[in-house]
């Protein structure tokens, strides 16, 4: 059926049909296009992606448990400082605890190279060799995770593909999830981007020295967050300065600590 000023062809900006079609929260038919009553539209996509998604992660979270590695998923828009944040992390965690770090972009290994000035070992995935997904999958985690030495670490940290919508769907076997959203982004992100922030563990309020130079209400900010995951954990940083850092640094190291005490109890 046909409504005016609707387009009833499936648009995804990932046109291959193999890859996800963002299926987002939608659970039912492939590629069903449902006109309800109010003429909003809801897209039906497929579930079966994200289930074969989910089985990967459970079976690399038995891996990683094995191995007692802690892994931790860090996301964020393009430029909030994912990369800035992980150096000043792995710089003040080395060597107190051991670190592997996977890097994902669409294209170069420009992360990689900074991370790897860290002396941390660092496996950069870039997605356009298998068309340019703009998230990491858990099959993707696996194959890099291949890569590493698990024996050798206590903690994966995971730089995810920046995107603020799509890598929060895909499970990828992590223990936690860290959202980092930089304060020359706007205060209304949380409540625009709500997924991601409901499905992460803490967030990362990041850029704070901009603070001074900036129209920003970090208050307003702090609610948004708040109004998706009430009592999130925000952690106010600046990853150019380490303001703020010990707080972040304290929650981190806890929660690896909790997973290998709960491991070995
Ligand atoms: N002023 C300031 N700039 C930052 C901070 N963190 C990152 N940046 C800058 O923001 C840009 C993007 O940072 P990057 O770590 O590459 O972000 P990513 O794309 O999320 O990995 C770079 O130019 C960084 O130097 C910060 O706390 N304060
Ligand atoms: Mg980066």
């Amino acid at each position: 059926m046909m409504l005016p000023g609707f387009k009833t062809k499936m648009y995804f900006h990932h046109q291959d049909s193999h890859k996800h079609p963002h299926p987002h929260s939608h659970k039912d038919d492939v590629g069903t296009v449902i006109i309800k009553k109010d003429r909003t539209r809801e897209i039906k996509v497929v579930r079966r992606v994200l289930d074969v998604n989910a089985k990967m992660a459970d079976q690399n979270r038995v891996l990683f448990r094995e191995n007692e590695v802690f892994v931790l998923n860090m996301m964020s828009s393009p430029g909030s400082g994912k990369t800035t944040t992980l150096q000043k992390t792995l710089s003040i965690i080395t060597p107190e605890i051991k670190s592997a770090v996977i890097v994902g972009d669409i294209c170069t290994t420009h992360d990689a190279e900074r991370i790897a000035e860290t002396g941390v070992p660092v496996v950069q995935i870039n997605t356009d060799t298998f068309g340019g997904d703009c998230h990491l999958t858990a099959h993707v985690i696996e194959k890099a995770a291949n890569n590493i030495d698990m024996n050798a670490i206590d903690l994966l940290i995971v730089e995810n593909v920046g995107n603020l919508v799509c890598p929060a769907e895909f499970d990828i076997g992590e223990d936690a999830r860290v959202v980092i959203l930089s304060v020359t982004e706007g205060e209304d992100k949380p409540v625009k981007y709500p997924l991601m922030f409901r499905e992460c563990d803490a967030a990362l309020l990041n850029k704070i020295d901009l603070l001074p130079y900036l129209n920003y209400d970090k208050e307003q900010a702090i609610q948004c967050i708040h109004q998706v995951h009430p009592q999130m954990p925000i952690f106010e940083i600046s990853a150019q300065t380490r303001e703020g850092f010990d707080p972040w640094i304290a929650w981190l190291k806890e929660r690896v600590k909790s997973k290998f005490q709960q491991h070995h109890n």
